[in-house]
């Protein structure tokens, strides 16, 4: 062949080598209709991936959650942005810390894991409200999840923070972010409104640019996905154990006729609510259905991989038949355990997923240390009635009616409303909430002495008695709005007025409680011991906090706090709020201690919030292991 001519040829070569592959160091992550898969850098691509979720786990702990996760042989990581805990307050933004979105895609980018990003803005997720800020339910009647103007705007406000924040992580801009989801499983949604979806769509556009795949998840039903996929938005499907795949992606292929096969959420496990027995999927049947899919090429994205835990009052409510509050571990019987130890689902699914890619060399990391600090006697500070001074300093609000807790401008935790007996009730008189508005349970104090409880949906009325004049203090406890169906609207307190006997309730005083800020301060240690009952004056019925110090002797580990024959209430170390316990309705029975929240040399401050009433012994113990699976059985 002539030089000229060879040179030519070689010329060309190079010139298709560069425009096939695009011209050397561009990305590329694109959707090949053709061959029915993603591209990487215009290879074929397909993820297999877990759902980890930064809000649910302690920053010290992400990239030990993440190796692990990359050991386990996955090439992606799936992750919710929940709105409301990055803006809890109207306008205020915190990416900080474990809100440190941008640290959380690095780790995942240095530990070799691409990402497929989920904003919302609504996410479900057993998340408080979806995700979705309390603060939007300021305006009465506002429409979640939908074109009305008030919600809209509220999104295009906060995704014009997020969004931005969000471009340069885009795999095509050199980060590992190859996929975003649009809203979630809207399809499953009552408004099926399409002018929502279309308002989303333009927004992920006009910031993300039209390059990066942009899809939707539903349900595995047909009117799920009709409702919830939208033109330029690639409609996967999710589905569980018990589905049947091909069926499954038979319906996926109805909206997408050409396209990768994906289940964006292949339920591993399952969530749990308070007074449920503890939910679990069978590993075998995991390997099983997920070695079906990896074998029709599918791409895979496992809910949850790392399920983590609901601190604070970030846990989700359901509201079918009745309200059910989800409980604070989101362990979720997932491959890694709530504390990060991989179990043996994980080792199978490991299993599955080397038969059909390359897994990385060398052994997968252990659990974390876990120890057994054993028994903290605890000491009664107060009633939470006597302390309105510490935990409400501006006072109480005045109105002749209940205000809610959006119209109080609290939107988490408790609020104490107080007023006083409009008669003398010699005999046991029935105090009612006539339209079911205690959100969501409400615990009854008449000068002081705990008199018994009010919850929604379940307990709509009690008796008392008393002398005209007494105080009478309801506290109301918010217990986590509804994160899925048409309930989200989760207004919470006082939703409507009180009857007690014949007589409304009038003239309260409500007091918003500033708990965690004022624990978070150091409260109760910071005003010395001397300001704590005597034991004689320890009375253990009714909410009130009780104290103690957990001695570490040089070691700061996991472990897990058990409130043995406690009822129900809250508890916060060294300041962070570690969520709820209930041991008397279960299952869950212990709450995780993460050993980077202790301290090694110091002693480490518990405080309890009890709801009902605390035991005689006082004690609380610190396990080597977790309980999640058992029920006491006392209410
Ligand atoms: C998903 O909806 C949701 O997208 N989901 C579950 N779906 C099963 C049907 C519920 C009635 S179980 C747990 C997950 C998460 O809530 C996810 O955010």
């Amino acid at each position: 062949m002539a030089a000229g001519f060879k040179l030519l040829v070689s010329v060309n070569i190079a010139f298709l080598t560069v425009c096939g592959n695009l011209v050397s160091g561009q990305r590329s992550f694109s959707i090949d209709y053709k061959n029915n898969c993603f591209l990487r850098d215009e290879k074929p691509f397909r993820y297999i991936s877990g759902s980890i979720h930064y809000s649910r786990i302690p920053q010290y702990y992400w990239q030990d959650r993440l190796v692990k996760m990359y050991m386990a042989g996955l090439n992606a990581i799936q992750v919710y942005v929940p709105w409301n805990f990055h803006e809890t307050v109207q306008g205020v933004y915190n990416f900080t810390s474990d809100r440190d979105l941008d640290r959380f895609l690095d780790l995942a980018n240095k530990t070799g894991l691409l990402v497929i990003l989920r904003p919302g803005p609504y996410i479900c997720a057993e998340w408080e409200m979806g995700g979705l800020p309390a603060w939007l339910l300021q305006k009465p009647n506002i429409i979640l999840r939908s074109a009305d103007t008030d919600y809209l705007q509220a999104v295009s406000n906060w995704f014009g923070v997020l969004l931005p924040k969000i471009k340069p992580w885009l795999y095509i801009n050199g980060g590992n972010v190859i996929t975003v989801q649009v809203e979630n499983e809207y399809g499953s949604y009552f408004a099926c409104d399409y002018d929502y979806l279309r308002h989303l769509r333009a927004l992920f556009r006009s910031f993300l640019g039209d390059a990066v795949v942009l899809f939707t998840t539903d349900g595995n039903t047909d009117k799920e996905l009709a409702c919830g996929t939208l033109e330029g938005l690639y409609a996967t499907v999710d589905f569980g154990t018990n589905d049947n795949v091909t069926e499954a992606f038979r319906r996926q292929r109805r909206f997408e006729p050409r396209g990768p096969l994906v289940n964006s959420e292949f339920y591993t496990g399952w969530l749990d609510h308070w007074g449920d027995r503890h939910a679990g999927v069978d590993a075998l049947k995991v390997s099983r259905v997920l070695g079906e899919m990896l074998t029709a090429g599918a791409n895979v994205n496992m809910y949850m991989f790392e399920g983590g835990t609901n601190f604070g009052y970030w846990n989700g409510a359901d509201h079918d038949t009745r309200f059910r509050s989800v409980v604070t571990s989101y362990d979720y019987d997932a491959p890694l355990s709530e504390a990060g130890d991989p179990t043996e689902k994980l080792l199978a699914i490991r299993d599955v997923i080397k038969q059909f890619q390359d897994i990385p060399l060398g052994p997968m990391p252990p659990a974390t240390p876990k120890f057994a600090y054993g028994f903290v006697k605890l000491t009664k500070v107060g009633d939470i009635s006597s302390l309105l001074n510490t935990f409400s300093p501006l006072g109480p609000v005045e109105s002749p009616y209940p205000l809610m807790f959006e119209e109080m401008k609290q939107y988490y935790g408790f609020m104490l409303y107080r007023t006083t007996l409009p008669r003398d009730l010699s005999q046991p008189t029935p105090l009612i909430s006539p339209l079911n508005g205690i959100h969501d349970r409400a615990y009854v104090s008449v000068n002081g002495v705990f008199r018994g409880l009010l919850e929604r949906d379940t307990v709509l009325v009690m008796n008392i008695t008393g002398q005209q004049g007494d105080t009478v203090d309801v506290l109301i406890e918010n217990m986590g709005r509804v994160n899925f169906g048409s309930k989200i609207n989760d207004y919470k307190g006082l939703l409507s007025n009180l009857i007690l006997g014949a007589d409304v309730l009038t003239g309260w005083r409500i007091y918003s409680l500033d708990i965690d800020g004022v624990i978070a301060a150091g409260w109760p240690h910071s005003e010395g011991a001397e300001s704590f009952p005597t034991p004689q004056d320890q009375l253990t019925r009714g909410p009130a906090f009780y104290t103690g110090t957990l001695q570490p002797n040089g070691i700061a580990w996991d472990t897990f706090l058990k409130l043995e024959d406690w009822v129900k209430g809250q508890v916060w170390i060294n300041g962070m709020n570690l969520g709820r316990y209930w041991p008397a309705r279960g299952p869950q029975q212990t709450l995780y201690v993460p050993g980077p929240l202790l301290s090694a040399t110091m002693p480490n401050i518990i405080t309890v919030l009890e709801l009902e009433g605390a035991p005689a012994h006082l004690r609380a113990l610190f396990m080597g292991q977790p309980q999640l699976n058992a029920t006491a059985g006392k209410s």
